[in-house]
């Protein structure tokens, strides 16, 4: 069981992080204040969406070709106010924007490069199911003034921070500065992300797998036969596992960090040849499996690790599966021995 320590808000947390680095310069402590400002505000429109009549479309279309929920928009909205002007930031990339988001003229560039997901899973919102918004940010790679893509097209293996904030029967906030993971809760009487889950560590094996399970038609045959071996019953009682997939990746990855198990979003066959997957690199996989492997656990595309990966596009998809490093050396085993 991983517990917070008392009286330890997000803000000390960072604050007390930065002390420990001389060299700091207090941008990342900025950043997450930010995020977590963010946040609160976003957790509050979630909590009362359907009072206040915030479900429904906007009516257009998001670059994956998806309908736009307001609240989509209004995560969009509040995140990037949150990070267009305090100067941490040269550029930026949102689910929701086609193209790299630049830092207005007017205001100050700063030495970092952010991707997000303002509201990952909103087709769940009309069902009340938990939703939430993932962060992953670089260093710039880039000199002068404006960012470009090159800084955001970086592997996850090169993060500076990751993390996300799950928007669900309580608010909390996770994430990673290189130096493990940790949670803080929202206690919305104070107003305060107070640390509740300190160093979290994924155990090293668990018996819970999470996929789109209807996909199973168009998986490879390792995936395919990965599949029907956990859900054998052996002698020893480890298997068969159990099947947990809320289709929200932020509320699917933050159970299995915490009970173990796997998670996986495999390429497919449905539109006739092999696709990437569904999940996208730079604002879902990559700081998910940083956080997964910063928590002790392992991160793949089914062949090499997530953490590699070098991205070609901004809105590039991967094959993902994540969780406790033995179960995902199974998977890899299988993916090995089938998908020559
Ligand atoms: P939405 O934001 O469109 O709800 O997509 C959520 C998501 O990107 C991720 O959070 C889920 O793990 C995955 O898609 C669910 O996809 P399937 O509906 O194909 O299972």
């Amino acid at each position: 069981m991983v517990e917070g320590r008392i009286g330890m808000t997000l803000t000390r947390h960072i604050y007390e992080g930065q002390l420990e680095h001389p060299q700091a310069t207090g941008q990342l402590t900025g950043i997450l204040n930010q995020i977590a400002l963010a946040a609160k505000i976003v957790s509050r429109e979630v909590n009362k969406a359907g009072l206040v009549e915030a479900l429904g479309f906007t009516g257009d279309e998001n670059i994956q070709g998806e309908e736009v929920r307001k609240l989509d928009q209004f995560a969009q909205d509040v995140f990037y106010a949150a990070f267009d002007h305090p100067g941490h930031f040269c550029i930026m990339v949102s689910e929701e924007e086609d193209a790299a988001i630049p830092i207005p003229d007017e205001f100050e560039k700063g030495p970092y490069a952010i991707a997000f997901d303002p509201l990952d899973g909103s087709s769940n919102i009309d069902a009340n199911i938990t939703v939430g918004t993932i962060f992953a940010i670089w260093r710039r790679r880039s000199e002068g003034q404006e960012g470009c893509e090159e800084d955001l097209l970086q592997p996850a293996r090169d993060l500076t921070a990751a993390g996300y904030v799950v928007y669900g029967t309580s608010t909390m906030l996770v994430a990673s500065t290189g130096h493990g993971v940790h949670g803080f809760t929202l206690d919305p009487s104070v107003g305060e992300f107070l640390e509740s889950h300190h160093n979290i560590r994924i155990p090293q094996r668990g018996k819970i797998y999470s996929a789109n399970e209807g996909n199973y038609p168009y998986w490879s045959e390792g995936v395919k036969s990965y599949v029907d071996w956990i859900k054998q019953p052996d002698e020893a009682g480890d298997r068969p596992y159990s099947s947990r997939y809320v289709g929200s990746m932020v509320a699917d990855i933050h159970r299995t960090l915490l009970y173990g198990g796997i998670f996986m979003y495999p390429a497919d066959s449905k539109q006739g040849k092999m696709n990437t997957g569904k999940l996208r690199l730079l604002y879902e996989c990559a700081p998910m499996g940083y956080l997964v492997e910063q928590a002790g656990g392992a991160a793949s595309t089914g062949s090499s690790p997530i953490l590699d990966v070098v991205p070609q596009e901004l809105h590039q998809r991967v094959p993902f599966f994540a969780g406790s490093m033995q179960n995902v050396a199974d998977l890899r085993r299988f993916v090995a021995e089938n998908d020559k």
